[in-house]
């Protein structure tokens, strides 16, 4: 048996990690796992409760996206994506998993109207049961919108689009004139961020960030190296 990956559809760390298998286009099975059911249905990571999971065909099991995007480069790729010494792939490495990873939230929840869709669409292609489905879609939005989003847009202080167009500002600042973070192609930082981006691409408010020129540009070149669906 192969590699699995354990997902929710929407979840943003779970496209972190499903960029890097498409880029390296690893022949691996990708579980899309109830979210009501987490507990169970990854008891196999004991209590991590969380998605991603990786599970290695011998039975390893890897947790959390960055360590699991750093093993499977190191195990699928000669660690060609990343190396563990380099201080400027570190530093912003971690840069996009503080910064980026909390701009997703304000922009797909940060008014009552987006907040109402997005979790309607969340309800529609997470694997939900019958009753889970209808009460995520209604009950998940007010919860949201209404306490998490709001208080994170007013902590920030900027509009949601503004604060996703100060940080593709400052990430592709970083790229000294090239393509990509990495160079002339992707590593893994490319990847890790470009996943952030690509979780709310399914949402009509992604049409706020299409205006970011060199945002979109390394956006979707990043894109054009993937494989696969
Ligand atoms: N630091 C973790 C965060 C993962 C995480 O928070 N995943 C969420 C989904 S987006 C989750 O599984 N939450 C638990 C739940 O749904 O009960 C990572 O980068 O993988």
């Amino acid at each position: 048996m192969g590699a699995s990956l354990h997902i929710y559809h929407t979840c943003p760390f779970c496209w972190k990690v499903r960029a890097l298998v498409r880029h390296l286009n690893l022949p691996v099975t990708v579980v899309q796992v109830n979210p009501f059911r987490v507990k169970k249905e990854i008891a196999f990571a004991d209590d991590w409760g969380k998605v991603p999971v990786w599970r290695e065909g011998d039975g390893t099991v890897v947790v959390d996206s960055t360590p699991i995007m750093k093993h499977i480069d190191a195990t699928h790729n000669n660690g060609g994506l990343y190396d563990a010494e380099d201080a400027r792939q570190n530093e912003w490495m971690a840069w996009v998993d503080t910064h980026l990873s909390k701009a997703t939230v304000p922009l797909l929840y940060g008014s009552l109207g987006s907040a109402l869709s997005t979790t309607r669409r969340i309800s529609k292609v997470e694997k939900f049961n019958w009753f889970s489905k209808r009460l995520y879609a209604w009950a998940g939005f007010p919860v949201m919108w209404g306490i998490i989003a709001k208080k994170r847009v007013k902590a920030d202080g900027r509009t949601p689009k503004q604060r996703w167009h100060d940080l593709l500002g400052e990430f592709t600042d970083a790229f000294e004139g090239q393509p990509f973070f990495g160079g002339e192609a992707p590593d893994l930082v490319d990847l890790a961020a470009y996943g952030y981006m690509r979780s709310c691409a399914d949402y009509p408010q992604f049409d706020q960030l299409r205006d970011h020129t060199a945002g979109m540009a390394w956006y979707n070149a990043v894109a054009a190296t993937l494989h696969g669906a």
